[in-house]
């Protein structure tokens, strides 16, 4: 496989955009990408100022690695959920985010939820007695507010997240298969700025995980391979590998999926019954069926095709 750019050894091979890449020309790509997603769906301009949630993870520490590469002001934000399960999981994803800041020269906040509210998220979701065992509910719960919390109080105009092309059509596929309609015109790579909270961006949204992967590591980033443990068994896992199927199968498909949700959502039309514009339409002379062709319907003219070439 080479290079669609230099014919040099291609390291990458996207067969979703039929496009391979050698390693230094993949590492002027995703940047270039991105910044065109960016002003794409208008999600940020370099005056305005980043925060970007960081969870010591590839997409998050590959995301604002590629904004400061951009030239964007983004500043780190690092939740300390306090989840251990006998891996260090938050100690050690904050090792990974404290030392690529450090390496970059960048400012990293850090909030410790036992700190700041007395327990870490485990046992915040214990007494509380939500999310069923699990403290996924309160542990996204508490980032939610705690991110916007943190934009609000330092003055930051965006809120960026780390979310890829995988964790979003995971969503879409959840929503769509519940027919989740308020949660369905809610999703997309901007949510805009109300009343007491900052814009929320996705500027990963059209990456693959595995991009988001093969970008971190031709960068050197060293970040944390683990999910975190309560992941595990979770429905978005599951869709995640239900799609991977598909697009095994049918690669591009999880980007379509994702595109034309977009497409869709976009043109208002989502939701709303049309009318298949009855206005265009007539009878066909020949069968009687409405057809909006000008004249014969479709099937009587395939019809007639066929039979003037038999009769040939
Ligand atoms: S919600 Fe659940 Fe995540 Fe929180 S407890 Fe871990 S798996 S980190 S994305
Ligand atoms: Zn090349
Ligand atoms: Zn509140």
């Amino acid at each position: 496989m080479k290079c669609k750019k230099c014919g040099g050894k291609a390291s990458v091979n996207m067969r979703q955009h039929k496009l391979a890449l050698c390693k230094e020309h993949y590492l002027e790509w995703m940047p270039e990408q991105t910044e065109r997603f960016i002003k794409k769906y208008e999600m940020f301009t370099h005056y305005e100022k980043i925060l970007v949630a960081v969870s010591g993870g590839k997409d998050s520490l590959g995301l604002w690695d590629i904004l400061v590469r951009l030239g964007y002001k983004a500043d780190g934000l690092y939740l300390g959920l306090g989840i251990d399960e006998g891996i260090g999981y938050s100690r050690e994803s904050h090792r990974l985010a404290e030392k690529f800041a450090n390496a970059h020269g960048l400012k990293l906040h850090v909030v410790d939820i036992e700190k700041e509210y007395g327990q870490p998220i485990p046992v915040l979701a214990d007494k509380s007695h939500r999310g069923y065992g699990k403290p996924c509910a309160v542990c996204g719960l508490a980032k939610r507010h705690e991110m916007n919390r943190i934009a609000r109080d330092l003055g930051y105009d965006v809120l960026a997240t780390g979310h890829n092309l995988d964790d979003e059509a995971a969503v879409l596929f959840g929503n769509t298969l519940s027919w989740a309609n308020e949660f369905l015109l809610r999703q997309g790579p901007v949510l805009p700025a109300t009343e007491g909270l900052a814009r929320k961006v996705k500027p990963l949204c059209r990456f693959y995980e595995r991009e988001m992967t093969a970008y971190c590591l031709a960068r050197g980033i060293e970040y944390i391979y683990e999910e975190c443990p309560f992941a595990e068994g979770s429905q978005s896992i599951y869709y995640k590998e239900l799609l991977n199927k598909l697009e095994t199968d049918r690669p591009g498909a999880k980007l379509t999926f994702y595109l034309r949700f977009l497409e869709a959502r976009k043109s208002g039309n989502l939701f709303i019954e049309k009318n298949v514009a009855q206005e265009h339409l007539h009878p066909c002379p020949k069968c009687g069926q409405p057809t909006s062709a000008p004249d014969l319907c479709s099937f009587c003219r395939m019809i007639e095709k066929v039979n003037s070439i038999t009769a040939s």
